[in-house]
């Protein structure tokens, strides 16, 4: 076998010291890195205060005057984490308002932000987007316009701060860390609320924290990121009933704690392929259940050979739909893999470096293609 070393060994260093120092931490710094704590999580005044204070403001405005608002879900793990977080959150301080003023728009494809949805946030008296929205410029103006607010949390680089809408983006603002996802942007805003509310409720939601950053792959070198991902998965903070369920779940592939490795591997790939090959109605199924006013409702069940007026949790029935839709896209996905095996073969392809196939609609189904 061939292998070439990222560093020479140092004889000086233990295994743990050289694998850190191979990936690029300081040596000054592992010991830190090994040790963090909670004063690792920066404050959310990094964000820029003037865009916490008018999200704020915006927000607590809609509530008191008991107005419609509108939650748009990103179409990945970590827009599922980050408007759980924040409706789970809401209702821990306004269940009323939460259960009859607040909606949320679940994508039908893989779109981001109001391009889809902007007829229907029209409706509202403010607009949520999470983790996106930043550069969707047209749309705000368009909101704007007609006197809705729009409140962005969000990670992704834009060209530059919106002036229609309020932002908050680590990547448009001072905060120091710069890989950190929706689902951290978003527990940060509520940590805020907190602040100003005086009460400690964002806390209870590390676990989706933990989820969002490890399937957005945020880098673990942020002592940060690091921090919050080890802390979220540690098993007194696994409360969400999502994760609580698939954890007991897939206990047998993830062992009896979550480790980010089994989290990137048993948890997260279930939102995913949900998200892309999941019916409109099992994603709105499977986002319920991150909900905790929702999850243990008592739903008409749906399992193989159920008796009318059976029921079953909905988590139960969202963990039990989830694992369909996964194995029906891996079995798209053979069968993908099997009709592009064939075409290579057939027409001699192996000798070239890279493959670029072109398809007839149809040949490969459209959710895994791409
Ligand atoms: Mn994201």
């Amino acid at each position: 076998m061939k292998y070439k070393l990222i560093k020479p060994v140092n004889s000086n260093y233990n295994a743990i010291t050289q694998i850190l120092i191979n990936r690029g931490i300081n040596y000054n710094d592992i010991y830190h890195y090994l040790h963090t704590t909670d004063a690792d999580i920066n404050s959310p005044l990094e964000l820029g205060e003037e865009n916490l204070k008018a999200a704020a403001a915006a927000l607590i405005q809609c509530i008191k005057a008991e107005n419609p608002a509108l939650i748009v879900v990103d179409a990945d793990a970590d827009g599922y984490t980050s408007s759980a977080l924040l409706i789970n959150y809401l209702h821990d301080l306004f269940p009323a308002w939460v259960e009859n003023k607040l909606d949320y728009f679940i994508h039908e494809g893989k779109q981001h932000g109001l391009s889809d949805c902007i007829e229907i946030a029209e409706n509202y008296a403010l607009v949520l987007i999470l983790d996106a929205g930043s550069n969707d410029y047209p749309y705000h103006e368009h909101l704007a316009d007609l006197n809705i607010p729009i409140i962005i949390l969000d990670h992704h680089e834009a060209e530059k701060i919106s002036e229609y809408a309020i932002v908050i983006n680590n990547q448009l603002s001072e905060y120091p860390n710069k890989d950190f996802s929706g689902v951290g942007i978003t527990y940060q805003f509520c940590k805020y609320l907190d602040s100003l509310l005086g009460q400690k409720y964002a806390d209870q939601y590390l676990d989706l924290v933990a989820l969002g950053l490890t399937a957005d792959m945020m880098s673990m070198r942020s002592i940060e990121t690091k921090h919050l991902i080890l802390k979220g998965f540690k098993q007194e903070n696994i409360q969400n009933p999502f994760i609580y369920s698939m954890a007991s779940h897939n206990s047998f592939s993830l062992g009896d704690k979550i480790t980010p490795m089994g989290a990137a591997f048993y948890i997260a790939p279930y939102i995913n392929s949900m998200v892309r090959s999941g019916t409109q109605e099992e994603k709105e199924l499977l986002f319920s259940s991150m909900l905790k006013y929702k999850a243990f409702l008592k739903v008409p069940s749906t399992k193989r050979g159920h008796k009318p007026g059976d029921t079953e949790r909905l988590v139960d029935q969202a963990i039990r739909v989830a694992n369909n839709v996964k194995s029906r896209q891996t079995k798209t996905q053979d069968e993908g893999l099997k009709v592009l095996e064939h075409l290579i073969e057939e027409r001699h392809l192996l000798d070239h470096k890279v493959l670029l196939l072109l398809l007839e609609p149809g040949q490969v189904d459209r959710n895994i293609a791409g």
